[in-house]
């Protein structure tokens, strides 16, 4: 599967924190009735017996929604369950690498920071690149902020598709109009919600506001 600009619109990766007594594949499912336009498994804390039993289920509903599922980082279950990609951070080898392992026809999405970082990714093969974090978010520690100078900088000199990510949600995504963007990557503004379908319809009518420049 060849990555399309307009899947990247409404990217919704997944978390189990919010959870509760909930399945995660219903959670996916909600999201992707609201229109979520690409789905990525982003499990740190799970066994891996589980892990692939959950990407093989939320792949196949990934599948009848027609939207690309991917997994973070862990290639070789991406692998194993025949996943449409992979998204991969700084510390994995190469976006070679992850082809090479993967096969030709799949998506290899990077982690970038900085423009040095993007594009180096555009040159060893990334499909497209995941900015970020945008905003302050309290979902993933260990990330640093990226100005919207830097976000545009990226969104310009590189050819393949930008997704920001970090922080995004109902009240902040117009701020990142004009900067070029292919769409927005979302975590707790979709899956910390009581409704998910609904979150998710009204990010992806705004990201698409965001992308179109409408
Ligand atoms: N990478 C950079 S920030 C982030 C990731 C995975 C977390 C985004 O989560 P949220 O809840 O959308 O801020």
């Amino acid at each position: 599967m060849k990555i399309r600009r307009e899947d990247l619109c409404l990217y919704a990766v997944t978390d189990r924190s919010w959870l509760g007594s909930a399945r995660l594949y219903d959670q996916v499912e909600k999201a992707l009735k609201g229109g979520a336009t690409m789905i990525q498994l982003r499990e740190k804390n799970l066994e891996k017996e589980e892990l692939i039993q959950e990407a093989r289920e939320i792949g196949r509903l990934c599948r009848q929604y027609g939207v690309p599922f991917l997994i973070n980082d862990q290639v070789e279950i991406a692998r194993l369950v025949d996943a449409d990609g992979v998204q991969v951070g700084q510390n994995y080898a190469s976006p070679e690498e992850a082809r090479k392992i993967l096969g030709k026809g799949k998506i290899i999405g990077v982690t970038a920071r900085t423009l040095e970082q993007a594009v180096k990714a555009q040159e060893e093969g990334a499909d497209y690149l995941g900015v970020g974090a945008v905003f302050p978010t309290s979902t993933k520690k260990d990330t640093s902020p990226v100005t919207r100078e830097q976000l545009k900088e990226i969104c310009s000199t590189v050819s393949i598709p930008v997704v920001a990510i970090g922080g995004i949600n109902e009240e902040n995504i117009q701020k990142l109009s004009g900067c070029g963007l292919a769409g927005v990557a979302v975590v707790s503004a979709i899956f910390a919600k009581a409704d998910i379908e609904q979150a998710s319809r009204n990010l992806r009518e705004l990201s698409w506001r965001v992308v179109s420049g409408k």
